[in-house]
């Protein structure tokens, strides 16, 4: 705490040194900020306020009340006389809005519920960092993100995180302004949604014994606690120890309620046709002639020349659907270790019959087949970079990962996929931070440059992953995450290169995040 605050104090002589007057605290920063002299404090616990259309903004006044104004509380009032205004303005953007603060209280105004609160976001931000005086600044802000996908890839999979949890999650990301939580809800270590169809899914495929993982967390955290697993994640059944959990579909629909008061999809992913240990285990019949288990890089795959395996595809992919209220499916599609295929006799029937030339082929055969279900169901598929391998549907979003495969974003615009940047380098999450790792997450390209500025269009934002292999708790995920998730957050909303600011901006979200009882690491910043 000592080093903490010997930071506040350096980088507030070094704020008002370089800045002077009129610099914010806010991340991400907004687009336009004219800052005046002067403050205004509400006046008293009560806050008087008019909104111009309150069928429109239902959800923000909910979320005005529950959640920004801890000690006070809101009376309606004429616009006159109120000091909190929500007004309705039919000529911004969608997703923009404007904040004025001046002698006569706030004034916010969007078009839509989704730009009204993203300013509320930034009216949270002024409000937490008001002081002891509450005072927020006189200012005028104009706002709107760059990209349209701003996301966070969250796997529950290979570590469990519990509805409660998820909700912290989401407040989190809500705070800088992101819109897109993607849940990776299945893998070979674990299943995490209840599907009805298929019970065994959970019953079986929620819990594990110890993996190799797992163990190396337990020898970790004799040092480091944040390494232990959860004592709610564990249970014992038939004298041993298991690790697990899943979401129950009422779990599942608290959790899209949620995020969806904070304007955040909530984007499922069924890894498909790999990744499928679990249901593979749970339901044998899903291979054919192979068992399931590990093949010689990954797990064995569904078999995707069985009738059965579209089946239970499209009864597992229909609870989904109606679940979820999202545009989008992600079907994964990542690491399939195709042999099992080739020995399949029922896969060289379907080849010579489809005319497939070999199993790559088939991949490509399987995420077509699929596709068109999702299609038919009105929602956009989405798959990691590996779909690019065979031409598939240009209807499909890809998701780019593999940062050593360089020509991957440029033929998948080029082919007219929508894109989603998710690069290995600086976007996941999972991997040590280091020195560096602040400041390339801030300055990432979101449009790679190989892109021409025709196809730029395609590009529609970027996200981080966070693969919790070794991430059991949320003390170490908070500890992944924080601070670089604020230097993304900034890149795709505002998308400016005001990396000095930054850092200095960012030393106060500290104090936040110890409010908001986040873990987080000190970064080391530059100039200290
Ligand atoms: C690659 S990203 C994976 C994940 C792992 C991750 C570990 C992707 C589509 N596949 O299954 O968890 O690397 O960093």
């Amino acid at each position: 705490m000592k080093r903490y605050a010997l930071l506040l104090f350096f980088s507030f002589l070094l704020f008002s040194a370089c800045t002077g007057f009129g610099q914010l605290n806010l991340i991400p920063y907004p687009q336009q900020v004219n800052a005046q002299p002067g403050a205004y404090r509400f006046a008293g616990q009560s806050i008087t306020y008019y909104c111009s259309d309150p069928k429109v903004f239902a959800n923000e006044l909910r979320y005005l009340n529950k959640n920004l104004l801890e000690n006070s509380s809101l009376k309606e009032a004429t616009a006159s006389q109120a000091t909190l205004q929500l007004l309705k303005n039919e000529q911004l953007a969608n997703t923009a809005y404007r904040l004025k603060i001046n002698k006569n209280g706030v004034r916010l105004e969007a078009k839509t519920g989704e730009g009204m609160f993203s300013g509320l976001q930034t009216l949270r931000q002024l409000i937490e960092f008001s002081g002891s005086d509450n005072a927020l600044p006189y200012v005028t802000i104009q706002d709107a993100p760059t990209y349209e996908w701003r996301g966070v890839e969250l796997d529950v999979a290979r570590h469990f995180f519990s509805k409660n949890y998820l909700f912290k999650f989401i407040d989190l990301l809500a705070l800088y302004k992101f819109n897109t939580l993607h849940l990776h809800l299945t893998d070979d270590q674990g299943w995490r949604l209840e599907i009805k169809k298929y019970p065994k899914l959970t019953e079986e495929g929620a819990w594990r014994l110890f993996n190799n993982q797992d163990s190396a967390c337990i020898a970790k955290s004799k040092e480091n606690p944040d390494f232990a697993l959860p004592a709610e994640h564990l249970r014992t059944k038939n004298g041993q120890q298991e690790y697990g959990g899943f979401y129950t579909q009422a779990d599942m629909r608290d959790i899209i309620a949620y995020a969806a008061e904070r304007h955040i999809d909530v984007v499922p992913e069924i890894d498909m046709p790999g990744h499928m240990m679990m249901a593979t285990k749970a339901y044998p019949e899903l291979l054919d002639g192979s068992s399931a288990g590990w093949g010689k890089q990954f797990s064995v795959p569904l078999c995707v020349c069985k009738e059965e395996v579209y089946q239970f595809v499209e009864g597992v992919l229909g609870e989904v659907i109606d679940l979820f209220p999202s545009r989008f499916v992600h079907i994964g599609a990542d690491e399939v270790e195709k042999s099992s295929w080739e020995k399949s006799a029922l896969c060289q029937e379907l080849m010579k019959r489809e005319k497939l030339s070999d199993v790559h082929d088939l991949q490509r055969y399987f995420v077509n087949r699929v596709n068109t279900f999702i299609r038919q169901k009105g929602k956009i598929t989405i798959g990691w970079d590996e779909i690019l391998e065979g031409k598939v549907d240009t209807t499909m979003r890809v998701m780019y990962w593999r940062g050593w495969v360089k020509d991957a974003p440029l033929k998948a615009v080029t082919r007219h996929h929508d894109l989603v940047m998710t690069p290995t380098n600086p976007l996941y999450f999972d991997y040590l931070p280091n020195k560096s790792t602040l400041a390339s997450t801030y300055q990432l390209q979101v449009v790679p440059s190989d892109i021409p500025a025709d196809l730029a269009h395609y590009v529609k934002g970027a996200q981080a992953n966070v693969w919790t292999e070794m991430i059991p708790s949320a003390a170490r995920l908070e500890f992944m995450i924080l601070p670089r998730l604020s230097a993304l957050a900034e890149r795709v909303w505002t998308n400016k290169s005001l990396f000095d600011t930054y850092q200095q901006r960012l030393i106060h979200h500290f104090a936040l995040w110890d409010k908001m009882a986040l873990r987080y690491r000190l970064p080391d910043l530059s100039g200290f």
